[in-house]
C-alpha cells in the first residue's frame, strides 16, 4: 500500500543552526547554482544538446549543499546518475559540467562520460554510476584507503572523510547492506547518505521496502544512523558536521537519511505521471532554496538585493558555461582508449 500521508518531517529549530552569514552565503549560493543548472540543463536536453538518460536534481538541492559544504575541499565524494549538482557542489566548474553533458572534450570526464558519469579526481569526485548503488562500495573503498593510509602507512594528513549518495531505491540493494557491515567494522570515516525522495523511477518506496525508515537499517550494525529533514540545508548542514567530526575522528561511519523530493520527473524522458498532485504540492511548499532565502532575511543576514543579485550572477555563469560547452570541440576518435587508465589523466 502506498502511503496516504507524508512521513513526519523531523523537527529542526533554527536556533540551532548557527551559521555565519559567510557560510549561509555560500549554501544558498550553492543550492541556486544546482537549481539554475538543472534548469538549464532541461533547456538544453529539449533543444537536441545532449543524448541518452538526464536525471535532474530539482527540489534535492539542500542535500548535496548541506553535505558536501560542511566537507573539506580535499574529502570525496561519490554520486549516481543524478550527479550533476553534486559534481557543481564539491567545486568541479559549471562549464566543466555543461561540456560534459554536452559530450565535448572539455568536460570533467572528457566528454567520455556524459550526464550519469561526472567525474573529476581534481576535486576528489568518484564518479556518478548509472548502475543503482554502484557508487556504495567505491565510496567504501576511498574510505578505506584513508584509513588505510593513516593507520598502516602512518600518513597524518589521510585524515579525508568519503561521502557516499545514493537513493531509497539503492538502499534495498545487497551493495548496501554489504558496505553498511564493513564501514562499521572497520569504522570507516564515511557518510552514507541516503537521499529519500520516495520514488525509484515509477515504484514508491514504501510499496518496495519493509521497513521504510532507511535510518533506523545503521543500528543492526552498531553504526549511528539519523534521519533529516532534506528539504533544509540547515538541519542538513548540522547532522552533516556532526557526521564528519565523527568520522574524521576515527569514530566511524553514520548513515543519513535525508527526506527530500525531486520537482520534476525521474528523468527528462520522464512523464511523471504517477506521483500525485497532492503529494507534489505539499513538496513544492518545501522549497528548500526559498526556505534558506527566508531564514537568510529574518535574520538579517543578507538582503533580498543580494540574493537577487546572487542568482544573476549564477545565471550568468551558467550561460557562459552554455557557450563554453557549445564552443568546445567534440573528442577526437583517435583518442578514443586515452583516459581508460588513471596515468592518462
Ligand atoms: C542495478 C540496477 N538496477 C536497475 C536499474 C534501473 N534503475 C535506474 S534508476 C532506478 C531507480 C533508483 O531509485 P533511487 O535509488 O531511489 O534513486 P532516485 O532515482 O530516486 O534518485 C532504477 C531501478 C539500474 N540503473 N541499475
Ligand atoms: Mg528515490
Amino acid at each position: 500500500m502506498v502511503q496516504e500521508r507524508e512521513r513526519v518531517l523531523p523537527s529542526f529549530s533554527t536556533t540551532q543552526a548557527n551559521i555565519t552569514r559567510e557560510d549561509g552565503l555560500i549554501v544558498y549560493e550553492d543550492m541556486v547554482l544546482g537549481r539554475l543548472f538543472e534548469d538549464k540543463c532541461a533547456e538544453m536536453y529539449y533543444r537536441g544538446k545532449m543524448f541518452g538518460f538526464v536525471h535532474l536534481y530539482n527540489g534535492q538541492e539542500a542535500v548535496s549543499s548541506g553535505v558536501i559544504k560542511a566537507m573539506r575541499k580535499d574529502d570525496y565524494v561519490s554520486s549516481t546518475y543524478r550527479d550533476h549538482v553534486h559534481a557543481l557542489s564539491a567545486g568541479v566548474p559549471a562549464r566543466e559540467v555543461m561540456a560534459e553533458l554536452f559530450g565535448k572534450a572539455t568536460g570533467c570526464s572528457k566528454g567520455r562520460g556524459g550526464s550519469m558519469h561526472m567525474f573529476s579526481s581534481e576535486h576528489n569526485l568518484l564518479g556518478g554510476y548509472a548502475f543503482v548503488a554502484e557508487g556504495i562500495p567505491v565510496a567504501t573503498g576511498a574510505a578505506f584507503q584513508s584509513k588505510y593510509r593513516r593507520e598502516a602507512l602512518g600518513d597524518p594528513n589521510a585524515d579525508q572523510v568519503t561521502a557516499c549518495f545514493f537513493g531509497d531505491g539503492a538502499s534495498n540493494n545487497g551493495q548496501f547492506f554489504e558496505c553498511l557491515n564493513m564501514a562499521a567494522l572497520w569504522k570507516l570515516p564515511i557518510l552514507f547518505v541516503v537521499e529519500n525522495n520516495k520514488w525509484a523511477i515509477g515504484m514508491a518506496h514504501d510499496r518496495a521496502t519493509s521497513q521504510p525508515e532507511i535510518y533506523k537499517k545503521a543500528e543492526v550494525f552498531d553504526m549511528a544512523g539519523v534521519e533529516v529533514d532534506g528539504m533544509d540545508v540547515l538541519a542538513v548542514r548540522a547532522v552533516a558536521q556532526e557526521a564528519v567530526a565523527r568520522a574524521r575522528a576515527g569514530e566511524g561511519p553514520t548513515l543519513i537519511e535525508a527526506l527530500t523530493y525531486r520537482f520534476r520527473g525521474h528523468s527528462l524522458a520522464d512523464p511523471d505521471e504517477l506521483r500525485s498532485k497532492a503529494e507534489k504540492d505539499f513538496w513544492f511548499a518545501r522549497d528548500p532554496i526559498k526556505r534558506l532565502a527566508a531564514y537568510l532575511m529574518e535574520q538579517n543576514l543578507a538582503t533580498q538585493e543580494e540574493l537577487k543579485g546572487i542568482n544573476r550572477r549564477i545565471q550568468a555563469t551558467i550561460e557562459e558555461a552554455v557557450q563554453f560547452g557549445l564552443e568546445s570541440p567534440e573528442p577526437d576518435p583517435s583518442e578514443l582508449y586515452r583516459f581508460v587508465f588513471a596515468e592518462d589523466k
